[in-house]
């Protein structure tokens, strides 16, 4: 799958102060990185769209908005993965009939599941859904920690095409890249960037490509044509960038920019039990717009 190759934002969805789906904001965001993040493709319903605090009619909703926006201008995969394997599997059938270009599953979580469990659980979706799927692989979230023959025995299964490979395990990167040349990987961590180009990865997906994402495609094409100098300080200003968020509060500061930058009158909640923005967070958001984003 080729064609999947790129740079994905990992979808942000803004909600009203109900809990409700803000429609509207999310089709700016939507057009926001299409248009001016020049982004090749959106991963919908992962850790950024909050979409595990979310009901299955939600996660449709959301699916088809993005969809009906985005139409075939960018790639589109869906995260359908649930720890209700029954969701997942109509989930995933829900966006292929949308014509997705791909799903993508988060590996079941909360329960310790054992590698069988996770293996079965990966075949039973992909016998029961007609479309790619990349597996995605956060274990600092899921508790789920998978070596190398984990991906082997994956990997083997026909519709399985890549992961999604939000870790900082660079060892095991770089053998999963020698090993497995036909999967595409996808990394993670917006702030590792660097180093992930450098081991060959296929594209990345991240929640700051949402704003920086034209920033993010210049470290990527660096690493590529070899100049790891400027590819460097295009990662250190990123970085300084990214911990300024992560200490004020990730999808909170993530969503006042996208807010401002979408020009957008109403607020772009959280989910609960996510916090909201308090006024402190919201003049640090501005701070941190002011200095890296506008
Ligand atoms: O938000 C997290 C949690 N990770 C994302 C990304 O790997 C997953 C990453 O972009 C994601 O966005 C999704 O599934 O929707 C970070 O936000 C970023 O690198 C800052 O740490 O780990």
């Amino acid at each position: 799958r080729e064609d999947l190759k790129g740079l994905y934002s990992a979808l942000l969805v803004p909600f009203n102060e109900d809990g409700s789906v803000n429609e509207e904001g999310l089709r700016k965001i939507i057009r926001h990185n299409i248009d001016r993040m020049n982004i090749d493709g959106l991963y919908v319903g992962g850790s950024s769209g909050e979409n595990f605090l979310l009901g299955k009619e939600e996660k449709k909703q959301i699916f088809e908005i993005a969809k009906d926006e985005a139409k075939d201008q960018i790639k589109l995969i869906a995260q359908i993965g649930s720890s209700n394997i029954y969701e997942a599997i109509e989930l995933g059938k829900f966006v292929t009939d949308l014509a997705y270009d791909a799903i993508s599953a988060v590996t079941p979580f909360y329960y310790r599941f054992n590698a069988d469990e996770v293996y079965n659980y990966y075949k039973e979706i992909t016998e029961n859904v007609e479309n790619d799927l990349i597996i995605y692989s956060i274990p600092l979230l899921t508790g789920v920690d998978m070596g190398i023959k984990d991906f082997e025995r994956l990997f083997k299964l026909p519709r399985i095409v890549g992961v999604k490979y939000t870790s900082a395990d660079f060892y095991l990167l770089e053998r999963l890249r020698k090993t497995f040349k036909q999967q595409l990987i996808f990394s993670g961590f917006d702030e590792m960037l660097v180093p992930a180009v450098a081991n060959n990865v296929d594209g990345a997906i991240g929640s700051t490509y949402n704003v920086n994402g034209i920033r993010s495609r210049q470290i990527f094409d660096a690493v590529k044509s070899n100049d790891l100098q400027k590819a460097l300080e295009i990662q250190n200003l990123t970085n300084d960038f990214i911990s300024a968020v992560l200490n004020n509060g990730l999808y909170q500061t993530l969503k006042y920019i996208l807010q401002r930058e979408v020009k957008s009158d109403k607020q772009f909640y959280s989910r609960k039990p996510m916090a909201q923005i308090t006024e402190e967070q919201k003049q640090e958001a501005e701070n941190i717009y002011q200095k890296f984003i506008k």
